[in-house]
């Protein structure tokens, strides 16, 4: 029975292009599960747009010296093209400065602060006296009270995910005048979430199928307890607080973001004539609403949102929230300030949509970060989609068309081995769909290049180019069952690989608009013939690959100019003060990481006349199974000191390379041996 299914992917801040990042965390994830469930004659709607509000746009814009207005109205458009050109297949894709949005956000504040949900609290918060502003979210950074992440913002430690007000940041500097701010009285509205953590701890416990990332985040905030959370700003770019005295004052953007999801809807309904059908979506217990996010955005989707919905009370509540983490790039965060980030329009400039989409759902950081690599990337264009899919599609097609004149064969007393690999059409509709079902794309997009691969052995095991010549029957029911393997693909690479699945089925002569079901051993009639066919997939050169290195090194040197600026050297000392240092070569014998820290690994050195224990921060640029065996440096005499509970007797002398990160100083000495 079909289901009607409401699917919204993050709304992108509308201050900069697309990055692979973006892709990988909730835009192509989002585009398999909505294809997947078209197919299955589910009522999908997909919703997304470009969150245009909030501090990231008016800083992008006081960069440029232009205004909010025109940063959000050139990236509206760019980040719009450049989905439709990646086949991100929304329905509808608004943005949150339209009329619409703002009288939705502005009615679902009002019902709120009608209900009495909110409290009005006047408070001491951050003010910047040189910018004559209060300073919020990504106004005001700090050292985050949580992990130690010293890039912190005020509204949430990107590196923890922790949700933070300004006032919890350890050492505040203005973004805008680096001046440290002063405090200031001003009155906002907050959402006490607190009066939703029974509700929320409920609802949340009920989520058995949500993915353990997810509830894992939310419990940890459920269980540090729910503060109020302001919903109002003293900013002037964003939707104004519809109440006579709050002059100078807008909606927090994480109050009327998801709001946006609402509005877009509501414009796509009267965008289709039946401007009432948004409801249908919205305000009806049927819909299943599941949202596609990043793992930075969880508190907001989980935790303020649903609260805000169920304050509300006319709308349905996120069935899942299946959260992407995080995509790094050639091994290093993606950083679009360090200019470390593939671009989307860039990418699209070089290559086919189909061949990311494959290579990135392959590696998708469904639990646990993953890396994306232009080495990787080639890897799953020549070996899957080339060698697997591309070779058996098209050794299939050139047989039929050389030796049976492009007429699909007769299936005439097929042997076991025909009908075994005829029945794992069946075995991978349901291994396939299963997984989908689940979220899990990488094993949806596993199980169908492995359909391919299944044929392709299958193909080379019945040997059709001897069997032409000395058994045709056998070589027809060869062909016949590649083909129609062939056409259960053009299906179940739909989802994923859009062009070369619909490729496919107009070769093997098939609708241009089939579904799950109509997936069987038999989609294809005997007799019925196909075209020429060409080469699915081409393989990328090491040139092609080689030049996209280079390209994003030359770019990451040019975002990082003063990357080459050396750190400057200290006060000169007396050669006394030097030779009190006992430095000693020292091998290291085991690395762990420090439970509960990002940055600590706990290792054991060998120093020759005796073992001991020393924690180094570097964890975030060093794999604790890469070091055992090396023979480093260390500073001996160190006065022990206790580290997250762990004594540690000296320290470990690392270089810091300013693009590089944290490098051992190696010898070859013997451990023990005095350095000086
Ligand atoms: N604009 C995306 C981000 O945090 C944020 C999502 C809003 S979804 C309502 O990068
Ligand atoms: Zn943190």
């Amino acid at each position: 029975m079909s289901k009607r299914i409401l699917v919204t992917a993050a709304l992108p801040y509308a201050n900069g292009p697309l990055h692979l990042g973006h892709i990988a965390g909730a835009y192509l994830p989002s585009d398999l599960y909505v294809r997947f469930k078209r197919l299955m004659k589910d009522e999908v709607l997909f919703i997304c747009g470009s969150d245009e509000h909030g501090v990231p746009i008016t800083i992008a814009a006081d960069k440029e010296g232009v205004s909010p207005q025109d940063v959000v109205d050139r990236y509206h458009t760019i980040n719009k093209k450049a989905f439709e050109d990646f086949g991100i297949s929304f329905d509808y894709y608004g943005r949150t400065s339209s009329n619409t949005h703002r009288q939705i956000s502005q009615e679902f504040f009002k019902n709120l602060e009608a209900k009495g949900v909110f409290k009005k609290k006047t408070e001491e918060q951050l003010f910047d006296k040189k910018a004559g502003m209060f300073l919020a979210d990504r106004y005001i950074k700090g050292t985050c009270p949580k992990c130690g992440y010293q890039e912190a913002y005020g509204d949430q430690c990107e590196k923890c995910g922790t949700s933070l007000s300004p006032a919890e940041l350890i050492d505040p500097v203005s973004v805008l005048s680096g001046e440290k701010p002063e405090m200031r009285e001003t009155e906002h509205w907050y959402l006490p979430l607190g009066d939703f953590q029974d509700w929320l701890n409920e609802w949340i416990s009920s989520k058995n199928d949500w993915k353990t990332n997810v509830v894992g985040q939310c419990k940890s905030w459920l269980e540090a307890g729910l503060s109020d959370r302001a919903v109002t700003r003293d900013l002037k770019w964003g939707v104004p607080v519809p109440l006579e005295n709050a002059d100078g004052k807008v909606l927090y953007v994480w109050f009327d973001a998801p709001i946006g999801y609402i509005s877009a809807t509501v414009e796509w309904a009267a965008m289709t004539g039946s401007p009432e059908d948004w409801k249908l979506f919205w305000q009806d217990e049927e819909t299943e609403l599941v949202h596609f996010i990043g793992k930075d955005n969880i508190v907001f989707h989980c935790i303020m949102f649903p609260a805000m919905l169920k304050a509300h009370g006319d709308y349905v509540l996120p069935k899942n929230v299946p959260a992407n983490e995080f995509l790094n790039l050639e091994g290093k965060k993606l950083s679009t300030s360090r200019g470390w980030a593939v671009w989307m329009h860039e990418y699209l400039e070089d290559f086919e949509p189909d061949l990311l989409r494959y290579a990135l759902a392959a590696t998708l950081p469904e639990t646990k970060d993953s890396d994306f690599s232009w080495k990787d990337f080639q890897g799953k264009v020549n070996n899957d989609l080339a060698d697997v899919f591309g070779n058996f599609v098209f050794r299939t097609f050139s047989f039929v068309n050389r030796f049976f004149e492009g007429k699909i064969p007769e299936l005439v007393q097929p042997t076991d081995a025909d009908l075994a690999l005829l029945n794992e059409i069946g075995n991978h509709s349901k291994l396939i769909s299963d997984s989908y079902e689940k979220f899990r794309f990488k094993d949806a997009v596993a199980h169908t290049i492995n359909l391919a691969r299944i044929g392709n052995k299958y193909f080379t095991d019945m040997e059709p180019w001897k069997s032409r010549k000395d058994d045709i029957q056998k070589c027809g029911n060869t062909l016949h069952c590649c083909l129609q393997i062939c056409a259960a693909l053009s299906v179940f690479m739909a989802p994923v690989t859009p062009k070369a699945a619909g490729m496919l089925r107009k070769n093997l002569g098939l609708d241009s608009l089939l579904f799950w079901d109509d997936v069987s051993d038999k989609m294809i009639k005997s007799g019925s013939s196909i075209l020429e066919g060409e080469i699915p997939f081409k393989k990328i050169e090491d040139e092609i690959i080689e030049n996209q290195i280079k390209k994003l090194e030359e770019k990451a040197a040019a975002a990082n100019p003063k990357a080459k600026e050396y750190v400057t050297e200290k006060d000169a000392i007396e050669f006394d003060d030097f030779m009190k240092l006992d430095l000693r070569a020292a091998k290291v014998l085991t690395a762990e990481k420090v439970k509960k820290s990002k940055k600590l690994l706990k290792l054991t050195v060998d120093l020759g006349y005796e073992t001991r224990t020393v924690v180094s921060g570097i964890a975030e640029y060093h794999k604790p199974e890469d070091l055992p065996g090396k023979t480093v440096v260390v500073v001996a005499n160190l006065k022990p000191r206790k580290i997250m509970g762990i004594e540690s007797k000296g320290m470990i002398l690392m270089a810091d390379s300013p693009d590089e990160g944290l490098k051992f100083i190696l010898t070859e000495a013997e451990p023990g041996s005095t350095i000086s």
